[in-house]
């Protein structure tokens, strides 16, 4: 597993990747800067469940979390060492395709970058598959699951994360839509290019950027 040698090289490279996801992200501003609620969606106070229909029952003793593919040491940890990991708290908004927001949202879990900068990308990793416990899998690219501000997340307003809602952790991807934030996820897997998820197969777009109106295909 994670070997307890400093790698400078590793580290690195993943930082300045991570301060180009940023860079990335912001400069592309597909998000006016005056606006908050994206194109055709209206506001929810109320948090809605959307999934194929199975929530699946996923006891801390028998989780994982993998991390396969283009990493230099690929992870495979069991919750107590997902937890020894850093902490972050973050507040973003959610913009679910069916057209409900939901403002000001408190995550509580790892940061995405912390995760991957533990397993190191390699050269070439411009993809990743997100596979969850009930058999679902979303695409997006690697400097997107990188952002600054996506989580994997095992708390919501200072609760633990319900079974309904992805518990005991899903990742959060604020900028795009909620279908590419995976619940009770399992796996990432990092690869070189991109393959069709689950909604993706079935006509939602590849990318799915709220602020362009990217919901299907
Ligand atoms: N594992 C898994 N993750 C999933 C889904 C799913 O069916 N299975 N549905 C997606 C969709 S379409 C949406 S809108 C959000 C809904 O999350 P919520 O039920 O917490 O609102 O989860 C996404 N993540
Ligand atoms: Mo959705």
């Amino acid at each position: 597993m994670q070997d307890d040698t400093p790698d400078d090289s590793k580290l690195t490279r993943t930082k300045r990747l991570w301060a180009e996801a940023g860079k990335f992200l912001t400069g592309r501003a597909s998000r006016p800067q005056d606006e908050r609620l994206p194109p055709g969606q209206h506001l929810v106070r109320d948090w809605p469940v959307l999934d194929l229909g199975v929530h699946p029952n996923v006891p801390l003793s028998t989780w994982r979390l993998d991390v396969t593919g283009l990493v230099e040491t690929p992870l495979s940890l069991d919750w107590a060492q997902f937890q020894a990991l850093p902490q972050t708290e973050l507040r973003t908004d959610i913009h679910c395709v069916t057209t409900w927001s939901r403002y000001d949202n408190d995550w509580r879990g790892v940061k995405v970058q912390d995760l991957l900068d533990m397993a190191g990308v390699k050269e070439g990793a411009g993809f990743v598959m997100l596979h969850s416990f009930d058999g679902y899998t979303t695409n997006l690219p690697l400097m997107d699951f990188a952002a600054p501000d996506a989580i994997l997340a095992t708390h919501w307003m200072g609760q633990p994360l319900t079974q309904a809602h992805g518990g005991p952790m899903r990742a959060v991807v604020p900028h795009l839509y909620f279908w590419k934030s995976a619940k009770w996820l399992n796996r990432i897997d990092l690869l070189p290019g991109d393959q069709a998820g689950f909604w993706e197969r079935n006509g939602y777009h590849m990318y799915g950027d709220p602020w362009r109106e990217q919901r299907y295909g």
